[in-house]
């Protein structure tokens, strides 16, 4: 999987993946990420990236030429079939679903606005798709690019290790995770749950799943709503309502 970062602070973007689970996959040659500055395509002296927006008001708007020529050397630089996509509060949530159609693709050019945005005529010429991790606005486009990065980078296959691929199943499930514990066995007063010491391994999975589904319940109940229940899932759930009061 290749991504290609557009971007006003490419250090910002090689400094993040260089850690982790997505650093791991760059060693290891599996994803590369490369970052792409419109800097480096402005004509002037000053190396200008930024001009007024027409109709007058505050802020600036990322200048048109060098950006579009940063998004062509990306789009360049990536296989046939890879996908632009602009990051902004204003585009599709992204979701486990989202993740799991992004993952398929060859590549990615991820498209970081600073300043006031992008100039429109980019976004409908250049741009396949626009991408929003959440209803709130950032200085720049930068950190949902490195949020994207990482949740699509932990599902291509090889990428987590055994240990850490069963933990992924809690939200690809549908589901919010279950609590987890570590020693000691009593901290602060508060105690491990009987059921995880036992080694019963088909009682603590049952335990699992109820506390999964009754958190998703409690605290999330619209995750619940298109989603089927398996006969051992709905029985699990009601004993966890049952328990609640
Ligand atoms: C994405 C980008 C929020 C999100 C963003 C989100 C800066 C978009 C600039 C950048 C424009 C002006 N804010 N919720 N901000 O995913 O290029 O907003």
């Amino acid at each position: 999987m290749q991504f290609v970062v557009i971007t006003l602070f490419p250090e910002l973007i090689h400094t993040a993946v260089q850690v982790g689970v997505v650093g791991r996959a760059i060693e290891r040659g599996q994803v590369t990420v490369q970052a792409i500055t419109p800097r480096d395509f402005a004509d002037d002296v000053r190396r200008t990236v930024d001009d007024r927006p027409y109709g007058g008001g505050p802020g600036m708007v990322l200048k048109v030429e060098p950006l579009g020529l940063a998004i062509r050397t990306a789009r360049d630089r990536l296989p046939a079939g890879s996908r632009c996509i602009y990051m902004g509060a204003e585009g599709n949530p992204l979701t486990q679903r989202k993740v799991n159609e992004l993952k398929k693709l060859p590549g990615m050019v991820l498209l970081a606005g600073r300043y006031e945005g992008v100039d429109e005529r980019l976004l409908t010429t250049e741009v396949d798709e626009t991408i929003s991790i959440g209803d709130y606005v950032l200085s720049g486009g930068e950190l949902p690019a490195l949020v994207l990065i990482d949740a699509v980078v932990r599902t291509l296959p090889g990428v987590l290790g055994d240990d850490e691929s069963a933990q992924q199943d809690s939200f690809v499930n549908g589901l919010l995770d279950w609590p987890h514990y570590t020693r000691p066995q009593e901290f602060t007063g508060l105690k491990v749950p009987d059921v995880l010491i036992g080694g019963n391994h088909d009682a603590i999975r049952r335990w699992r799943l109820k506390q999964a589904l009754g958190r998703t319940w409690l605290r999330r109940p619209e995750l619940l709503n298109g989603r089927t229940m398996s006969t051992e899932e709905q029985l699990l759930l009601n004993e966890f309502k049952a328990e609640q009061s």
